[in-house]
């Protein structure tokens, strides 16, 4: 079943990515590997413009020392925790892709193994904007995130060389996910 989620194709269809969940601010202790899916599918739709973070004050105000609620399937703790996304996408055009976070604490944004967002340091919540040439077709997508403490928040979203907005990458709360055995 694993090795069926992590499907490229059907990573793309229904927006399922693979997350290690590690204690620790940097991967020091690995507690297990989920499979989540987006509460959207990858491409589909399209993401608020720039700015309108609805969801960020839920995730920073209300969740205060929390993890995302998945990764307590593998005895995340509240704090000091780190997590590893991963999903292959499919590009559907060749240009400058415009990717943005919104994190608390910190990130980093791999894109083929090219490191693209380095912000793995301690702070509030921080937009990072990185914009990067892109062939049309399969890539691979990682996102580093770090909570230290206090609020939380982790989304990544993609701006399309035709200025489509796309939902944030990361998954949200209340979304589906299974644990890996
Ligand atoms: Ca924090």
């Amino acid at each position: 079943m694993a090795s069926r989620v992590l499907d490229a194709k059907r990573v793309l269809d229904i927006g399922w990515w693979k997350v290690e969940v590690y204690s620790g601010t940097n991967f020091d202790i690995k507690l297990g590997t989920l499979y989540v899916q987006c509460e959207e599918a990858f491409f589909i739709g399209a993401w608020a413009p720039p700015g309108d973070y609805d969801i960020i004050n839920l995730f920073c105000t209300a969740l205060p020392d929390k993890a995302p609620p998945w990764a307590y399937k593998v005895n995340c703790p509240d704090i000091h925790y780190s997590l590893r996304y991963h999903a292959k996408v499919y590009l559907p055009l060749e240009g400058t892709y415009s990717f943005e976070s919104w994190n608390d604490d910190g990130l980093r944004l791999y894109v083929d193994g090219q490191k693209l967002i380095d912000d793995w340091n301690f702070h509030g919540p921080t937009r990072n904007v990185v914009n990067v040439a892109l062939a049309k077709g399969w890539h691979d997508i990682i996102v580093e995130y770090m909570e230290g403490g206090g609020n939380w928040v982790c989304l990544v979203g993609v701006t399309l060389p035709d200025g489509t907005k796309v939902k944030p990458l990361v998954p949200k709360a209340g979304i589906k996910f299974m644990v890996v055995p």
